[in-house]
């Protein structure tokens, strides 16, 4: 019963929900308790539905259905089970427990699928607790970094300490790799915008994904006594305070998306003029060209209002993605999906839609073609408290997500397996 399977999945949200860092909200990292506890809840999941279930050596939550033969190669469907900090409840955790659902429907007739179904979830997509994102599935794509393992979180534990201390063995991340196993990605999503609810539509197909980078940008000027004069003084957080502006309005008439999201200051003392103060920066735009002009005119007006301020500018590169185009024959099963499963408002038409949210599905393009249903979230809303969706829209995302494997399975039945 779908509804019953709807009202599982929300009540697993809640469940997952609970299982935080945080008193007053919901934060789950890469490599924490709470990441340990959440794998070892879905890891149940996964058995419950019928699934042989391991952990991978980064960390990743990994089931498997076999097909009519046992190693052929799988259809991926995941998503991730970590959060940013004061998250919402189905960002990521949606798309896990919506795969697990469907492998719960398609337990009983697995041995008759002409590949293998395997569930992801995966560690580590925000990439809150040591800068990079992505990480769980870079090693899944085979694209693990060495330099990685040097980066620490809030507390300087590094990444090589944490992996240790959550019983992996950071010489054998390689083994996550799954190249040349899988055959194709899915991914549900909520949309995290509010175009679906725009449009009236539970269910869309997502196109391709936006190219991103993340930074930090240091503004290094002079501490001094408060006294100081005006025109003696090199105030590093009036520099980064002018440059959160010029960002936003830079990146604006460029068509790209910024975001400071995060500033600290130093020394911090009421009655000191901040040597340093360094921002976060997030741009993505649709394109990888898009992105890296606006990143340029963004370093031309920060460079302007340094030399102005006799400040000097510090940059650090934390992430880069490339923009990811979504498989065309992905997009068109799941539009045939989603349009059986009478999601799409019996205008036969799907809506097609850009992703600027990132995904795990741009680290696994590296190995596989990808595809990503959104499901409608009210007003759009994301990474906050109040991000909400409906019964009646899990309910058609599990169908349309049950659809779109029952789509793939009959064009591989009519072709050799994995020919994609
Ligand atoms: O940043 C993003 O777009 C995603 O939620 N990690
Ligand atoms: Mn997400
Ligand atoms: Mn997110």
């Amino acid at each position: 019963m779908t509804a019953g399977d709807a009202q599982e999945l929300l009540d697993r949200c809640d469940e997952l929900a609970a299982i935080s860092a945080s008193a007053t909200g919901i934060e789950r990292v890469y490599l924490s308790a709470q990441h340990a506890q959440a794998h070892a809840r879905a890891a149940e999941w996964m058995a419950e539905a019928g699934m042989a279930v391991r952990q991978d050596a980064a960390g990743n939550l990994v089931g498997r259905l076999e097909g009519s033969a046992p190693g052929l190669p799988a259809l991926l469907i995941g998503s991730h089970l970590d959060t940013v900090p004061d998250a919402g409840r189905y960002d990521g955790i949606l798309g896990v427990l919506a795969a697990i659902a469907v492998m719960g429907r398609l337990a009983s007739r697995s041995g008759t699928l002409p590949f293998a179904v395997e569930v992801v979830a995966f560690g580590d997509e925000e990439g809150t607790r040591f800068g990079t994102t992505l990480l769980g599935s870079a090693a899944v794509a085979g694209a693990w970094r060495e330099e990685w393992w040097g980066l620490t979180d809030r507390d300087g534990v590094t990444l090589r300490e944490a992996f240790e201390r959550f019983g992996l063995d950071p010489a054998r991340v390689g083994e996550a790799s799954r190249e040349g196993e899988i055959f194709a990605y899915l991914e549900t999503h909520i949309e995290q915008g509010p175009r679906l609810e725009d449009l009236g539509l539970p269910l869309g197909v997502v196109t391709g994904i936006a190219a991103a980078r993340r930074m930090s940008l240091t503004f290094h000027g002079e501490a001094r006594h408060c006294a100081t004069p005006y025109d003696r003084r090199h105030d590093a957080l009036l520099g980064a305070a002018e440059a959160v502006v010029a960002i936003e309005r830079t990146a604006r008439s460029l068509g790209a998306m910024a975001t400071v999201g995060r500033m600290e200051v130093a020394p911090g003392a009421v009655n000191v003029i901040p040597g340093t103060a360094t921002l976060s920066l997030d741009l993505r735009a649709e394109t990888d060209a898009e992105r890296d002009a606006a990143l340029d005119a963004i370093l031309d007006r920060l460079t302007a209002i340094c030399a102005e301020r006799g400040l000097t500018l510090e940059r650090q590169d934390t992430h880069c993605a490339a923009a990811v185009l979504c498989d065309a024959r992905l997009q068109a099963a799941i539009g045939e999906a989603v349009g059986s499963s009478g999601a799409d408002g019996g205008a036969g038409a799907v809506p097609r839609l850009f992703s600027v949210a990132g995904h795990d599905a741009m680290a696994v393009a590296g190995i596989a073609p990808v595809g990503m249903t959104f499901v409608r979230c009210e007003g759009g809303i994301s990474h906050h408290a109040d991000e909400a969706v409906t019964l009646a829209d899990v309910e058609v995302a599990i169908d349309a997500l049950e659809r779109t494997v029952e789509v793939l399975a009959s064009a591989q039945a009519s072709s050799s397996p994995s020919s994609w």
